[in-house]
């Protein structure tokens, strides 16, 4: 269905001026949509969910808004998330197809980035992140809706990694095997990471400086993005993703490793911002594993693109043959780096 058409079901304002792609999500399609009317331009996020990997897209929508409420009485102080309702007054729009989309007001006048580009911006993402978490942690959790089952569940990962290179579906293998041999004889920082017993708290579980909107002009953080995956689990993956994301001067799609080098003082900067909020009510547990959860965060992330590889790229958005291996390799030599630095 063509995405004007989608949109006429809903309750946006003016008449549509232009539609166009929006890239960088792996996982759903977005566009950004700009209506005008009386001389007043408005903008849009409209996003095609991926039902494939979110199998219930309306009950995000509801987390969306029990997040939303709780921001709004604690007196948050960045730009939340607006779901536009549909005619209907629904949070979103089943086309054929098994189709859903969802129309948010689009937060202007920002930036994003796909790496921190010095230390300050590494501790001000890491600080912005630790506060939305902390203000979400009053919400009941029997009252949020777990968007992806086993999101978190490492040991399920290692299982699915294993049986993809058993199956070795689309004979991947033979390219992926130095990849596959480092990351098994490095598994044992995962495993060591299960046996621990962290406390259950609500977190984003995508805190990468990706999900930030910073404003355009002076670089402050303006907004957390992507609730999609807001679930009960450990604050120290938030932890982790905030350093996978962020100690390294490139991002994850960058092909030439030798440009991969994970910065320790970008490392500190972060566990600084993270403090600012959470210092007082991390448990001794949480606090004598962050090396760890940022390690594992990762090699999991690694063995997450490799599995897809192996399985064909069947969850994640490529943009060529090789990428989810280009991805994984990325990743090994952030986690190499970091290891070398800091074995212990
Ligand atoms: C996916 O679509 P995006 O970019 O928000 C993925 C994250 C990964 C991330 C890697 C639902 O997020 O878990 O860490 O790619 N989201 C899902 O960049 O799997
Ligand atoms: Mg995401």
């Amino acid at each position: 269905m063509l995405t004007n058409q989608i949109l006429k079901h809903f309750n946006i304002n003016g008449q549509i001026k232009n539609i166009r792609p929006i890239h960088g999500g792996n996982i759903h399609k977005s566009y950004l949509v700009q209506t005008y009317k009386d001389d007043v331009l408005t903008s849009y996020l409209l996003q095609k969910v991926n039902s494939t990997v979110f199998k219930h897209p309306h009950l995000i929508g509801q987390n969306i808004q029990i997040i939303n409420d709780c921001l709004h009485q604690a007196e948050y102080q960045f730009e939340s998330l607006q779901i536009i309702l549909t005619k209907q007054g629904e949070l979103g729009f089943r086309g054929n197809k098994e189709t859903y989309w969802r129309v948010f007001s689009y937060i202007e006048h920002t930036s994003s980035f796909s790496t921190a580009i010095s230390s300050d911006m590494a501790f001000d993402v890491s600080s912005a992140f630790g506060y939305f978490s902390r203000n979400i942690q009053s919400i009941n959790f029997n009252n949020i809706h777990t968007s992806i089952p086993d999101f978190h569940n490492l040991k399920k990962r290692l299982v699915d990694f294993r049986n993809s290179i058993h199956r070795n579906k689309v004979q991947r293998l033979k390219y992926c095997q130095k990849e596959v041999n480092w990351l098994q004889n490095n598994v044992h920082l995962v495993h060591q990471f299960t046996t621990l017993e962290l406390p259950i708290r609500l977190v984003h579980a995508d805190a990468k400086i990706g999900n930030v909107l910073f404003d355009m002009k002076t670089h402050q953080v303006k907004a957390i993005i992507d609730w999609d995956t807001i679930m009960p689990s450990s604050i120290l993956f938030d932890f982790g993703d905030l350093v996978r994301s962020m100690a390294c001067n490139c991002d994850e799609n960058e092909r030439d490793l030798s440009k991969i080098y994970f910065d320790t003082n970008y490392l500190f900067a972060i566990k600084s911002g993270f403090y600012e909020h959470w210092a007082n009510s991390l448990v001794k547990v949480e606090r004598e594993h962050l090396i760890l959860a940022a390690k594992v965060l990762i090699i999991v992330q690694s063995i997450r693109f490799l599995t897809d590889y192996l399985e064909g790229d069947l969850y994640y958005q490529t943009q060529y043959e090789e990428h989810n291996w280009r991805r994984a390799q990325n990743q090994i030599a952030l986690a190499q780096s970091f290891i070398q630095q800091i074995p212990n």
